[in-house]
């Protein structure tokens, strides 16, 4: 106890094994202290505005959660008082990588520092995970909880395995609405996912609002799979969404796929066809039969607006042309259309990935591929000189069924129970290929059979944070038993938040609560 202090800090005694790390850090070191957090804790932050919006988050987090407000000091950082300290600092992991961050926590202090400000989004999320799970509690919605927090007395050292761990929606086949991509965020956040892709178009909807082309909302917008009714992002929506993501440290990936998977674009505007007749909305499920009009200049013309206007309200690097399953588009006229649209993309200052199938065509510097059923196609791309985002469908699609009972899903690919998800190893999914040439990990979320919040959460979670500690976790610490045995821990804090998870009958063990499909 400190000497001066008007009360005692409370005490409590808990153990690291109370709580349950996901991904799994790369060094852990626990002290058998804790650290005791109450409404006099106070948060000393460094003078960055990344440390006071990290602190910031903490205090409304715990404010959200129990109720009161931790006092947030911009000075005293360099004191040594009893308190939490969250900083930008020289790199203390030893380890160059934005994402890195250092936290520890003793009876007297909890540290949370980083070299970047990456580092600090990552690690507040292990401090989230060292907190009791009433930590995700609305407590206007609950009541109130507990507030005196235990952080099991520990030093981490931490950083990623892959920089790119992302995850995909599919918000084309089914709309999904700007609140429902902010919780996706914030459940993939969770994990130290820093990717989410969007799929912003395909053959049943175009779903963002593109100015100079304004039909391909009013009309290709108004569809959807099973004619369960269309939707789209405002330019407004579209940037809350990149905000909101960015303020997590998640870089937002818009994807419009063409020349295929394009009906929605071809019924709004009939002059992107070649017989300049517009077909039906489609609302069906079959892929593979639309094709933009390769020969027309008046396609460039479009696809020069439309990547013009996404591009400029997209702060992040990339943009993803798709490129799969342009089975209706000739491969001579596939090649020169790939050729055209990587120009285009990069004169709008952004980096092009596509799917594995691009690789059929040259490609410009800096192009990615995104591997995702062919390894000969993937590795023929990585030949041509591309790095590789691993989608590897049998793995990572997350609209495949777990087993042939599953409510919902696909099975194109086979099904995937949790296991499968994570019992994979990326370095060997493709073998030409050496990890210097992969990104990372991306697990797509397809929506053709997925309607509802419910639906999204069946299929993406548990298997999304089996991927998540595959893309973050040293690959030699990988371990199914210990997995498995952290995710059951876990599935409690999944219940709190409402997450209405896959509950598979391999984590309900006789200790378990008994599952139900
Ligand atoms: C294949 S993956 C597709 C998508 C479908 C998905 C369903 C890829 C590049 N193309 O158009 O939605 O399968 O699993």
């Amino acid at each position: 106890m400190l000497l001066g202090c008007k009360e005692p800090i409370p005490k409590l005694d808990v153990s690291l094994d109370e709580r349950s790390l996901i991904p799994l850090p790369r060094k852990i070191t626990p002290n058998g202290q804790t650290f005791v957090i109450y409404e006099k804790t106070k948060v000393y932050t460094s003078t960055d505005t990344a440390a006071v919006a990290i602190a910031k988050q903490l205090i409304d987090k715990i404010q959200t959660a129990y109720g009161y407000e931790l006092p947030l000091l911009e000075e005293g950082y360099a004191t040594d008082a009893y308190g939490i300290y969250i900083g930008l600092t020289s790199n203390t992991v030893g380890n160059p990588n934005r994402e890195a961050y250092h936290l520890k926590s003793t009876s007297q202090q909890l540290r949370l520092t980083a070299h970047h400000s990456s580092g600090l989004s990552r690690g507040i999320q292990t401090l989230y995970q060292l907190l009791p799970d009433s930590i995700v509690n609305n407590i206007t919605a609950t009541g109130p909880s507990a507030s005196v927090l235990g952080v099991p007395g520990v030093e981490i050292k931490d950083y990623p395995n892959f920089a790119y761990r992302g995850a995909m929606l599919d918000v084309a086949r089914h709309f999904f609405t700007v609140a429902q991509v902010k919780r996706f965020i914030d459940l993939m956040g969770q994990y130290k996912l820093n990717v989410l892709h969007l799929h912003l178009a395909d053959d049943q909807g175009w779903r963002i609002h593109i100015k100079s082309w304004p039909k391909l909302t009013q009309i290709g917008g108004s569809s959807s799979v099973g004619d369960q009714g269309g939707g789209f992002f405002t330019q407004d929506d579209y940037k809350e969404i990149i905000n909101y993501a960015m303020a997590r440290d998640i870089t937002i990936i818009p994807e419009i796929d063409m020349p295929g998977h394009t009906n929605a674009a071809l019924a709004s505007y009939p002059e992107l066809n070649c017989d300049g007749i517009a077909p039906k909305l489609y609302t069906g499920m079959k892929v593979g039969f639309s094709s933009l009009c390769v020969q027309k200049e008046r396609t460039y013309e479009f696809l020069d607006d439309v990547i013009g206007e996404i591009a400029a309200l997209t702060p992040g690097p990339y943009f993803h042309i798709g490129g799969d399953e342009s089975h209706a588009t000739s491969k001579k006229d596939y090649i020169y259309f790939i050729e055209r649209v990587q120009n285009i993309v990069k004169a709008h200052g952004k980096r092009v990935i596509g799917w594995e199938d691009i690789a059929a065509a040259p490609l410009t510097e800096g192009t990615i591929i995104q591997h995702w059923t062919n390894p000969d196609t993937a590795s023929l791309g990585i030949r041509k000189g591309a790095k590789v985002i691993l989608s590897p469908a049998a793995k990572t699609y997350l609209d495949m069924k777990y087993d042939k009972d599953s409510r919902i899903g696909l099975t194109w690919a086979g099904t995937t129970a949790i296991d499968s998800a994570y019992l994979w190893k990326p370095l060997e999914v493709l073998t030409t290929v050496s990890k210097a040439h992969i990104l990372g990990i991306e697990s797509p979320l397809w929506t053709e059979t997925v309607v509802t919040t419910s639906d999204m959460d069946y299929l993406v979670f548990p298997r999304l944070i089996a991927h998540a500690e595959l893309g973050w976790s040293k690959s030699s610490d990988l371990s199914w038993p210990s997995f498995k045995q952290r995710l059951q821990q876990h599935l409690q804090r999944l219940d709190m938040m409402g997450v209405d998870y896959y509950k598979a009958p391999q984590l309900f063990t006789a200790s378990n609560a008994s599952p139900q499909k």
